[in-house]
Protein backbone atom coordinates (compact mmCIF):
# COMPACT_ATOMS: atom_id res chain seq x y z
CA UNK A 1 0.00 0.00 0.00
CA UNK A 2 1.31 3.40 -0.76
CA UNK A 3 1.87 5.49 1.76
CA UNK A 4 0.33 9.05 1.95
CA UNK A 5 4.08 10.55 1.27
CA UNK A 6 4.02 8.80 -2.18
CA UNK A 7 0.38 9.67 -3.46
CA UNK A 8 1.38 13.20 -2.76
CA UNK A 9 4.24 12.95 -4.60
CA UNK A 10 2.48 11.19 -7.58
CA UNK A 11 -0.22 13.91 -7.45
CA UNK A 12 1.93 16.86 -7.51
CA UNK A 13 3.84 14.58 -10.69
CA UNK A 14 0.46 14.50 -12.43
CA UNK A 15 -0.05 18.20 -12.06
CA UNK A 16 2.98 19.06 -13.06
CA UNK A 17 2.29 17.01 -16.37
CA UNK A 18 -0.64 18.24 -17.06
CA UNK A 19 0.54 21.78 -17.02
CA UNK A 20 2.95 20.99 -19.02
CA UNK A 21 0.21 19.63 -21.70
CA UNK A 22 -1.67 22.79 -21.64
CA UNK A 23 1.39 24.83 -22.23
CA UNK A 24 2.00 22.61 -25.04
CA UNK A 25 -1.59 22.46 -26.43
CA UNK A 26 -1.43 26.59 -25.76
CA UNK A 27 2.02 26.96 -28.20
CA UNK A 28 0.31 24.41 -30.74
CA UNK A 29 -2.87 26.40 -31.16
CA UNK A 30 -1.08 29.19 -31.35
CA UNK A 31 1.31 27.82 -33.83
CA UNK A 32 -2.51 26.02 -35.74
CA UNK A 33 -3.91 30.00 -35.99
CA UNK A 34 -0.87 31.37 -37.28
CA UNK A 35 -0.53 29.18 -39.98
CA UNK A 36 -4.61 28.81 -40.85
CA UNK A 37 -4.33 32.73 -41.11
CA UNK A 38 -1.43 32.73 -43.42
CA UNK A 39 -3.67 30.45 -45.72
CA UNK A 40 -7.01 31.80 -45.43
CA UNK A 41 -8.87 35.03 -45.76
CA UNK A 42 -11.40 35.44 -43.33
CA UNK A 43 -14.90 37.67 -44.39
CA UNK A 44 -17.00 39.00 -42.17
CA UNK A 45 -19.96 37.32 -41.04
CA UNK A 46 -22.77 36.93 -43.44
CA UNK A 47 -26.07 35.52 -42.27
CA UNK A 48 -24.60 32.87 -39.49
CA UNK A 49 -21.54 31.81 -42.07
CA UNK A 50 -18.13 32.73 -42.16
CA UNK A 51 -16.19 32.68 -45.68
CA UNK A 52 -12.65 31.81 -45.80
CA UNK A 53 -10.55 32.19 -48.86
CA UNK A 54 -7.56 30.35 -50.29
CA UNK A 55 -5.24 31.15 -52.91
CA UNK A 56 -3.45 28.04 -52.04
CA UNK A 57 -4.06 25.79 -55.46
CA UNK A 58 -6.58 22.61 -54.26
CA UNK A 59 -5.56 20.49 -57.56
CA UNK A 60 -8.79 19.12 -57.47
CA UNK A 61 -12.45 19.66 -56.15
CA UNK A 62 -12.34 16.73 -53.91
CA UNK A 63 -9.41 17.93 -52.35
CA UNK A 64 -10.64 21.32 -51.96
CA UNK A 65 -14.06 20.17 -50.64
CA UNK A 66 -11.78 17.59 -48.23
CA UNK A 67 -10.35 21.05 -46.71
CA UNK A 68 -13.12 22.85 -46.26
CA UNK A 69 -14.62 20.19 -44.60
CA UNK A 70 -12.21 19.29 -42.39
CA UNK A 71 -12.44 23.00 -41.06
CA UNK A 72 -16.68 22.31 -40.21
CA UNK A 73 -17.88 23.79 -43.28
CA UNK A 74 -18.14 23.00 -46.63
CA UNK A 75 -17.40 24.67 -50.14
CA UNK A 76 -19.35 27.79 -50.29
CA UNK A 77 -22.51 27.13 -51.79
CA UNK A 78 -24.73 30.02 -53.04
CA UNK A 79 -28.04 30.23 -51.96
CA UNK A 80 -29.87 32.92 -52.33
CA UNK A 81 -28.55 36.40 -54.75
CA UNK A 82 -28.18 38.14 -51.12
CA UNK A 83 -25.70 36.08 -50.76
CA UNK A 84 -23.91 35.96 -53.88
CA UNK A 85 -23.51 39.65 -53.88
CA UNK A 86 -22.00 39.53 -50.36
CA UNK A 87 -19.03 37.18 -52.00
CA UNK A 88 -18.72 39.06 -55.16
CA UNK A 89 -18.02 41.95 -52.65
CA UNK A 90 -16.04 39.86 -50.57
CA UNK A 91 -14.00 38.76 -53.99
CA UNK A 92 -13.63 41.95 -55.51
CA UNK A 93 -11.47 43.51 -52.21
CA UNK A 94 -9.50 40.23 -52.01
CA UNK A 95 -8.50 38.55 -55.40
CA UNK A 96 -7.09 39.62 -58.44
CA UNK A 97 -8.45 39.25 -61.83
CA UNK A 98 -6.29 36.37 -63.20
CA UNK A 99 -7.74 34.54 -59.95
CA UNK A 100 -10.24 31.40 -59.85
CA UNK A 101 -11.79 30.78 -56.97
CA UNK A 102 -13.76 27.30 -57.21
CA UNK A 103 -17.21 27.35 -55.61
CA UNK A 104 -19.10 24.32 -54.17
CA UNK A 105 -21.84 22.63 -56.76
CA UNK A 106 -21.06 20.27 -59.87
CA UNK A 107 -23.34 19.13 -62.77
CA UNK A 108 -21.48 15.51 -62.77
CA UNK A 109 -24.61 13.83 -62.31
CA UNK A 110 -26.79 15.98 -65.13
CA UNK A 111 -24.86 17.78 -67.68
CA UNK A 112 -26.33 21.55 -67.26
CA UNK A 113 -28.06 21.17 -63.88
CA UNK A 114 -25.03 22.15 -61.05
CA UNK A 115 -26.25 20.91 -57.65
CA UNK A 116 -25.02 22.18 -54.12
CA UNK A 117 -23.86 18.87 -52.30
CA UNK A 118 -24.24 20.36 -48.95
CA UNK A 119 -27.85 21.69 -49.49
CA UNK A 120 -28.35 18.97 -52.90
CA UNK A 121 -30.28 22.12 -54.43
CA UNK A 122 -29.26 24.08 -57.10
CA UNK A 123 -29.10 27.46 -54.62
CA UNK A 124 -28.54 30.77 -57.57
CA UNK A 125 -26.90 31.08 -59.93
CA UNK A 126 -25.37 34.05 -62.34
CA UNK A 127 -23.02 32.77 -65.08
CA UNK A 128 -21.63 34.61 -67.78
CA UNK A 129 -23.03 34.74 -70.86
CA UNK A 130 -22.71 31.89 -72.74
CA UNK A 131 -21.70 30.39 -69.49
CA UNK A 132 -21.82 27.33 -68.18
CA UNK A 133 -20.47 25.50 -71.58
CA UNK A 134 -19.11 22.59 -71.02
CA UNK A 135 -15.97 23.41 -72.47
CA UNK A 136 -13.86 20.61 -74.06
CA UNK A 137 -16.88 18.53 -72.61
CA UNK A 138 -15.34 18.15 -69.72
CA UNK A 139 -16.84 21.03 -67.01
CA UNK A 140 -18.02 20.09 -64.42
CA UNK A 141 -17.20 22.01 -61.11
CA UNK A 142 -18.70 25.81 -60.78
CA UNK A 143 -16.33 28.77 -59.90
CA UNK A 144 -16.33 32.71 -59.97
CA UNK A 145 -13.61 35.34 -61.09
CA UNK A 146 -13.57 38.84 -62.48
CA UNK A 147 -14.15 38.52 -65.95
CA UNK A 148 -11.58 39.84 -68.46
CA UNK A 149 -14.00 39.92 -71.45
CA UNK A 150 -16.94 40.83 -71.97
CA UNK A 151 -18.90 41.51 -68.72
CA UNK A 152 -15.85 43.20 -67.56
CA UNK A 153 -15.17 44.12 -63.94
CA UNK A 154 -17.79 41.49 -63.12
CA UNK A 155 -17.88 38.60 -60.96
CA UNK A 156 -19.69 35.94 -62.28
CA UNK A 157 -19.79 32.23 -62.76
CA UNK A 158 -17.95 30.10 -64.97
CA UNK A 159 -17.88 26.03 -65.56
CA UNK A 160 -14.42 24.76 -65.23
CA UNK A 161 -12.79 21.78 -64.96
CA UNK A 162 -12.86 19.62 -61.73
CA UNK A 163 -9.10 19.09 -61.55
CA UNK A 164 -8.07 22.27 -61.90
CA UNK A 165 -4.27 23.64 -62.25
CA UNK A 166 -2.64 26.57 -62.42
CA UNK A 167 -1.55 27.84 -65.71
CA UNK A 168 0.48 30.75 -66.92
CA UNK A 169 -1.93 32.91 -66.34
CA UNK A 170 -5.01 31.71 -64.57
CA UNK A 171 -4.22 30.79 -60.29
CA UNK A 172 -6.61 28.98 -59.17
CA UNK A 173 -8.07 29.14 -55.41
CA UNK A 174 -11.17 28.14 -53.48
CA UNK A 175 -13.80 29.16 -50.84
CA UNK A 176 -15.51 27.77 -47.96
CA UNK A 177 -18.29 28.35 -45.67
CA UNK A 178 -17.76 27.53 -42.13
CA UNK A 179 -20.71 28.43 -39.60
CA UNK A 180 -19.90 30.97 -37.39
CA UNK A 181 -20.23 28.85 -34.41
CA UNK A 182 -17.63 26.45 -35.32
CA UNK A 183 -13.61 27.28 -34.48
CA UNK A 184 -11.79 26.72 -37.92
CA UNK A 185 -9.03 26.06 -36.13
CA UNK A 186 -9.70 23.83 -33.71
CA UNK A 187 -11.89 21.36 -36.03
CA UNK A 188 -9.10 19.19 -37.32
CA UNK A 189 -8.97 17.41 -33.88
CA UNK A 190 -11.52 13.80 -33.72
CA UNK A 191 -10.80 11.98 -30.75
CA1 LIG B 1 -20.65 20.23 -67.32
CA1 LIG C 1 -17.06 27.19 -68.91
Amino acid sequence: MESNVDLKENILDLQKRVAQLECNKAKQDAKVSILHNALFIASDAYNGHHYYLTQHQPTSYTNAEKVCNAMGGYLAEVDTVTEFRFIQAFLRRKIKSSQVILLGGTDANSEGTFINPNSSTQGYSEWYRNQPDNGGYKEHCRSIMESLGHDIGKYLMNDIPCDIVNDNFYKHGYLCEVPSTVDVRQETCEF
